[in-house]
């Protein structure tokens, strides 16, 4: 039952010495560093992080290379390495309950979306995973005259990842990158964001008592200057997989050059939402309302740009507007609380700024806007019109619970306004007409495209186009990644 009382292992976790897992061992780490970690709810301390250093990376990532290449993990079969995951997935189900608060303690975002999405989701991702495990074949090739050549291709773990996530998906993230990872038989090193990283150590204590053997799993708190980069720079990592912001992910792309390790990349997005004058209105704002302001809008895919044509503009806006206004505010553990607060003081800020300025330039604040007098860091769920594709507004990722509302007349225009960003990672498509629908997914540039509804399951390769990323996470690219391929030619 949902309750604002905090249960009391979560509170017991949460009072626990800050520790890092480095070679299955909880340690203090090398630096005497320590950060207290806020409630976005309340501005208050929850509890004490490491703030970790170049030496606890070091360490972490010769725990990661000692384990990669030890018999109890190198040396077993693909199925047991599934079974582990297994019953990691099981242990995080048993535990629901607590992961769920610790991540809208920690994050802000409405416990029973922690719950039912990203605690739920996470069970289910190395569910997903561990099924890949064993099916990772290479192929035969038929060269040669008869009986000259034996050739195959051998797929093998890429070996020791580094792995850092954002704040916006704590233990979800963590999920997307530790199953595809361990299940292709790579170690791990994780970084998880300063900002909320008590999830990602719960889970590394379930990873222990799943039986993961010590140092395939390290995870290294603190910061992205420090511990970050460290991890990045470091020539014993052989790929980095990071989710973030493009700003960052293009100083990862630097800074990995010194041993050209791979590099994976899940960066930002502005994502259009296009609604056609023969769409569902209700279906279409039911699931804007959704997408759009879930987790507070702090969503790499979440529609930002609201792209309605012409003959139904003002009827549409109207009903949005109406919508977005019934939203209910509030902290994560209340049990009516639909849209929670922002991640921390300064990204609320950040968000404010985008409102101001779209103000200053002209725009009109349909509904929302402001920030809520009660302690923590709460925004109103905010529809901003009249505004102009040109506008920063229309351009940059807000990252918060803020959308534009744009006009449109063809579908062409329509495809044009939503291409023309550095971005390319979802749209969205509300129409009836299935010829259009195939059309305009054609026409716009991104990863993923969601006609009528949107669906993040872990089975759909996701990645994004242009200035949104390299690479794929989830379904069969999502653990290819982890993996190298090595052609062998026998002469016979
Ligand atoms: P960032 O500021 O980029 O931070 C992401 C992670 O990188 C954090 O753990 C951060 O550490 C770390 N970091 C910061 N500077 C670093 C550096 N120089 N070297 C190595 N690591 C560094 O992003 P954020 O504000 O947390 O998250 C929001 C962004 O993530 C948005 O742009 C959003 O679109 C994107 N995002 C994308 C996706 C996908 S799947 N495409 C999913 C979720 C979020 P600290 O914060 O601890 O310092």
């Amino acid at each position: 039952m949902l309750t604002t009382t905090i249960r009391e292992d979560t509170q017991r976790f949460l009072n626990r010495p800050a520790r890092i897992l480095i070679g299955g061992e909880w340690v203090n780490g090398t630096g005497t560093g320590r950060f207290q970690s806020l409630d976005p709810a309340t501005g208050q301390a929850i509890g004490e992080i490491v703030s970790g250093s170049d030496s606890d990376v070091n360490d972490a990532v010769v725990a990661a290379r000692s384990a990669f290449e030890s018999p109890a993990w190198r040396g077993i079969t693909a199925a047991r390495r599934a079974e582990m995951l297994w019953r990691l997935a099981d242990l995080i189900d048993e535990n629901r309950a607590q992961l769920a608060e610790l991540e809208t303690l920690d994050q802000g975002k409405p416990y029973l979306s922690a719950l039912n999405g990203d605690v739920a989701g996470s069970a289910q991702t190395f569910r997903y995973m561990a099924g890949w495990a064993t099916k990772l074949d290479g192929e035969t090739f038929n060269i040669g005259g008869s009986g000259q050549f034996h050739a195959y291709t051998r797929v093998e773990p890429i070996g020791v990842v580094g792995q850092i996530i954002p704040w916006n998906f704590p233990i979800g993230m963590a999920a997307w990158k530790i199953a595809p990872a361990l299940a292709a038989g790579c170690a791990v090193v994780l970084k998880p964001a300063e900002l909320t990283s008590f999830s990602a150590l719960r889970l590394g204590e379930l990873a222990l008592e799943a039986g993961i053997p010590p140092g395939v799993l390290n995870i290294v708190t603190g910061s992205g200057s420090v511990v970050g980069t460290a991890l990045v720079e470091h020539n014993g990592i052989d790929k980095i997989s990071f989710t973030g912001s493009t700003e960052v992910g293009k100083a990862i792309v630097r800074a990995s050059a010194g041993n050209l390790k791979r590099v994976g990349l899940e960066l930002g997005g502005k994502n259009a939402s296009i609604v056609l004058d023969d769409a569902d209105m209700d279906r279409a704002v039911e699931g804007i309302l959704q997408s759009a302001f879930g987790n507070s809008g702090q969503v790499c895919t979440a529609p930002s740009n609201i792209l309605v044509q012409e003959r139904i503009k003002a009827e549409f806006d109207e009903r949005l507007a109406g919508a977005i206004s019934r939203l209910s505010v509030g902290p994560g553990m209340e049990p009516e609380s639909k849209v929670g607060p922002l991640v921390s003081e300064s990204h609320l800020q950040h968000v404010e700024g985008f409102i101001e300025r779209s103000r200053a330039a002209g725009a009109t604040i349909v509904t929302g806007g402001s920030r809520l007098p009660s302690k923590g860091y709460f925004l109103e769920p905010t529809l901003v019109s009249n505004v102009d594709p040109t506008m920063e507004i229309a351009r940059s990722e807000v990252f918060g619970p803020v959308i534009t509302s744009m006009p449109f007349d063809t579908i062409e225009a329509a495809a044009s306004i939503a291409n023309d960003t550095e971005y390319g990672l979802t749209a969205q498509l509300w129409t009836r007409n299935v010829s259009t629908a195939h059309k305009m997914a054609e026409l716009v540039d991104v990863g993923s495209v969601w006609i009528n509804g949107k669906s993040m399951d872990i089975a759909l390769p996701f990645g994004g186009f242009k200035q949104s990323g390299w690479g794929q996470e989830k379904g069969r690219a999502g653990i290819e990644q982890y993996t190298k391929s090595k052609t062998v030619v026998v002469a016979l």
